[in-house]
């Protein structure tokens, strides 16, 4: 599918203000370069970047309306903070004003302020340039999440939920239930990850080429023989560095 890039931005330019125009256009930039690094689709990064929030502007009350209008279901807590809106309505107009029917992209849309369990690449790489993209400055650690999710996605998921939620019940404790969902969900990834990481370090560990580091290291000239090096053919036989760096 063909998007007109330069169509979406000129339309997106006179219903976002300047400020939110400028973070659209930030995460675009952060979802394409994320999407180069993990091998998702560039073209499609870009447009769920830009179209992301673009019923962000439109006030509270017409966004109710609005969701009325074309029978987009309302939650309880969407009725009391109606913000929470932008991203039924927005993935709603990015196929009525936008033509953007493809269903990944809708739902990075959707998805993208809560988070939701067991999302796609693309829906994961939206929700983490959204929060990551250069204008951002308010969030703590940035600069060290900005590092992570170039360096494992599912990682700074968890992170970005597990401070939402931190922040959010400290400002007003009013949590959708899909963030909480969410949050369960990679903070139970992570740590099954680990587990099964751990697990598989020790068993390397216990093997007698591994057993032989420690002495090799409290020998200097042995340090620096290769075969030293078990770390190395530990990882690789039980592959634990490349799925914490997925
Ligand atoms: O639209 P943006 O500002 O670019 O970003 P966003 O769509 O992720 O919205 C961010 C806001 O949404 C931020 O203030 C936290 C809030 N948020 C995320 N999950 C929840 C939530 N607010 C409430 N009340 N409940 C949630 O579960
Ligand atoms: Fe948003
Ligand atoms: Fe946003």
């Amino acid at each position: 599918m063909e998007y007109d890039i330069d169509k979406i931005k000129q339309s997106l330019r006179r219903k976002l203000d300047n400020y939110r125009y400028e973070h659209t256009i930030g995460v675009a930039y952060t979802a394409t370069s994320l999407a180069m690094r993990y091998g998702e689709d560039i073209k499609k990064a870009e447009v769920a970047g830009l179209l992301h929030d673009c019923a962000k502007c439109i006030p509270d009350d017409k966004k109710l309306a609005k969701c009325i209008k074309h029978k987009i279901n309302i939650t309880d807590i969407e009725k009391e903070r109606p913000y929470l809106l932008h991203s039924k309505l927005g993935a709603f107009y990015a196929m009525k004003k936008y033509d953007v029917y493809d269903k990944d992209i809708i739902n990075s849309i959707l998805n993208h302020t809560t988070g939701c369990p067991n999302m796609t690449l693309l829906e994961k790489i939206v929700f983490v340039a959204d929060y990551i993209e250069p204008g951002r400055n308010k969030a703590k650690n940035l600069d060290e999440l900005r590092k992570i999710a170039f360096e494992d996605l599912d990682m700074a998921v968890y992170i970005i939920l597990r401070d939402t939620l931190d922040y959010l019940s400290k400002k007003t404790g009013n949590i959708d239930d899909m963030t909480q969902k969410a949050y369960e969900y990679y903070s139970n990834l992570i740590a099954n990850r680990d587990d099964n990481c751990n697990q598989k370090d020790d068993s390397c560990n216990k093997e007698d080429s591994c057993e032989k580091e420690d002495s090799c290291n409290k020998d200097d000239s042995c340090k620096k023989e290769s075969s030293c090096n078990i770390d190395d053919s530990c990882n690789k036989n039980n592959s634990c560095n490349i799925e914490s760096k997925e």
